[in-house]
């Protein structure tokens, strides 16, 4: 049997929660920074995160704000200089309190390596919010422990296009079929799945309701074997956190349009 090549994991949400704490929190210093009143409350910036990519959240969310500026390019400007800032508040932000792992993640990453497994990022946050968050948690050369990391400013379309996944695949020299993708959103789901990557959901606060019908497996985290849809096998030999055999459980009953 084929086995299971690479991991292709999300990162806001899904390597951390970091959109409630840390980029709207940074978002709203930008604003704050820039002398506007505009803020971003947690229920508010839930429903923006149906945009992804920080600038263009922005550039949405002027559309209903009759003090922001009239011309797209004014508008434009203003989202780039406001994406600036709140990407250096978010780096400060992070580096300051740091910003935890999702319980389970660390050990699941160190997993696949020993059973010589890849990881790999697929994200559209900007590389210097990945740089700060594992940085904090792996070190300086955080990203010798990927076989690729692919972020927003690799990609001209942001998730829900496939073109992150596609070009992680590029990079590791690997077909859709032989790897599973992690992500939390249905955005980041409908990105894998155009690319076609089978999807393993691991719920976030933003996205703790969302349904993903075409998903391989969806579940409450990493840090549970319980609670997951497919169902995981009892065993008291293995660990109460979803191992990289978990995966490939999923991964090799992922429905065949997942695994084109
Ligand atoms: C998450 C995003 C990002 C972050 C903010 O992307 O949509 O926009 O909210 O980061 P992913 P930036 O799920 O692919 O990790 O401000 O750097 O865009």
């Amino acid at each position: 049997m084929t086995r299971l090549r690479a991991v292709l994991w999300d990162v806001d949400g899904t390597l951390a929660e970091t959109e409630r704490d840390g980029h709207r929190v940074a978002f709203n210093q930008a604003f704050e920074a820039c002398g506007l009143a505009w803020r971003w409350d947690e229920t508010s910036y839930g429903e923006l995160l149906a945009v992804t990519g920080g600038r263009e959240r922005l550039l949405h969310d002027m559309q209903r704000r009759a003090d922001a500026p009239r011309t797209p390019g004014e508008r434009e400007a203003l989202a780039r200089h406001l994406h600036e800032i709140k990407n250096r508040c978010y780096a400060e932000r992070v580096e300051r309190i740091g910003i935890p792992l999702r319980p389970g993640v660390r050990g699941l990453l160190e997993d696949i390596a020993r059973r010589g497994g890849l990881n790999a990022i697929v994200t559209t946050t900007s590389r210097g919010n990945v740089d700060a968050l594992l940085r904090w948690h792996l070190g300086a050369s955080w990203a010798e422990s990927f076989a690729a990391v692919v972020c927003g400013e690799d990609v001209l379309r942001k998730k829900p296009d496939p073109e992150a996944h596609l070009e992680a695949l590029r990079r590791l020299g690997l077909d859709a079929a032989e790897v599973v993708a992690i992500e939390d959103a249905p955005a980041g789901a409908s990105a894998a799945r155009a690319a076609g990557c089978a999807v393993v959901i691991t719920r976030s606060v933003y996205f703790s309701q969302a349904e993903v019908p075409d998903a391989a497996a969806i579940g409450p985290g990493i840090h549970s074997r319980a609670g997951w849809r497919p169902s995981l096998p009892d065993s008291q030999e293995t660990a109460a956190t979803v191992s990289f055999d978990d995966l490939e459980r999923w991964w090799a009953g992922a429905e065949a349009p997942a695994r084109r």
